[in-house]
């Protein structure tokens, strides 16, 4: 691995950010690792960090050129119940913010690029089982149209340009050091939140949901694994299915009753149901396994057990 990699996470701050950065400062170290964010966090106190606003190309330039960085992780984007109700300016910022990325590529500033997609890019036309790499999106969110609209950039980057842009199609993330914001499976972390602290939950999706989800460290096991595979076996530029566990609300909330026995859990759906109705319910990875030999690691029993473990703590 080469050592003077210098890494810059846009958007670092947020859930997946958060845990990103460490893992990589664990990595490459904690100067070759920028962390940056649209305002100044805690993460500052932690090791390099910048402001950087992803839709100014003249400031991430320079900023670029500053720290000589050769990657770009972006995270900055709005999720899909927060975009819903800004539309416009989520494709905006979704959009906006990966040309800015691309482009510095493109024209050699940086080489290479992590960008993440999601089950969002799916939609109510969808085979929900198993849901294949190829098949039919027709995604119904402005999130899902940004994530898919954004895929097929990369593969043009790619194809037309030699960008080097690696990306993963993300389901519900779940993790205990960071909290989700914006998104419809957010639900599947703060139960956990609520039944440690106050033993109960009301849900904004209905008992029988099912949705794709993935523990934390899987995800960033994930994305690092397929910034670091050789080139060659990156065959799919725009982005890759991977899986981790399916559950339903009511599944998780009885696997919680297993170390919590009093938990108790209510339904209320909100708009976010239409959106979690919208996506699949399962998802196969077969090419990520194949191509750069993607495993995860929880169930959704293992799963539960490590939050409520690290929760507790
Ligand atoms: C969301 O719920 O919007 C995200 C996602 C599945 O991409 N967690």
């Amino acid at each position: 691995m080469r050592t003077s990699e210098k890494i810059l996470v846009i958007g670092s701050s947020g859930q997946i950010g958060t845990e990103l950065v460490q893992n990589l400062r664990a990595i490459y170290g904690i100067d070759s690792v920028i962390a940056s964010d649209v305002k100044v966090t805690e993460q500052a106190k932690e090791g390099p960090f910048e402001v950087i606003d992803v839709m100014n190309a003249d400031s991430l330039l320079e900023i670029v050129k500053r720290h000589k960085v050769t990657q770009i992780y972006l995270l900055a984007a709005l999720l899909s119940a927060t975009a819903e109700k800004m539309p416009k300016f989520g494709w905006d910022l979704n959009m906006q913010g990966l040309f800015n990325v691309l482009d510095l590529a493109k024209e050699k500033h940086i080489e290479k690029v992590y960008w993440p997609s999601s089950i969002a890019v799916f939609g109510p036309n969808t085979p929900k089982i198993n849901t294949p790499q190829y098949t039919i999106m027709e995604p119904s969110t402005v999130y899902g149209i940004s994530k898919q609209a954004g895929e097929r950039w990369c593969e043009y980057y790619f194809n037309k340009y030699s960008v080097d842009v690696r990306s993963l199609r993300y389901p519900g993330l779940i993790g205990w050091k960071s909290a989700p914001g914006g998104g419809t499976t957010d639900y599947a972390v703060h139960i956990f939140h609520e039944a440690i602290k106050v033993g109960k939950y009301e849900c904004f999706l209905s008992e029988n949901t099912v949705l794709p989800m993935m523990h934390m460290e899987d995800a960033i096991k994930a994305t690092i694994g397929i910034m670091q595979a050789p080139t060659e076996q990156v065959k799919i530029r725009s982005s890759y299915n991977i899986a981790g566990c399916s559950f339903s609300p009511k599944e998780i909330a009885l696997e919680i009753q297993k170390h919590i026995p009093d938990f108790t859990i209510t339904y209320k759906p909100d708009s976010r149901q239409q959106i979690a109705d919208s996506w699949p319910q399962s998802i196969n990875d077969e090419y990520a396994q194949k191509d750069w030999a993607w495993d995860k690691k929880y169930d959704l029993q293992a799963l539960t057990a490590d939050m409520i473990k690290n929760l507790k703590k």
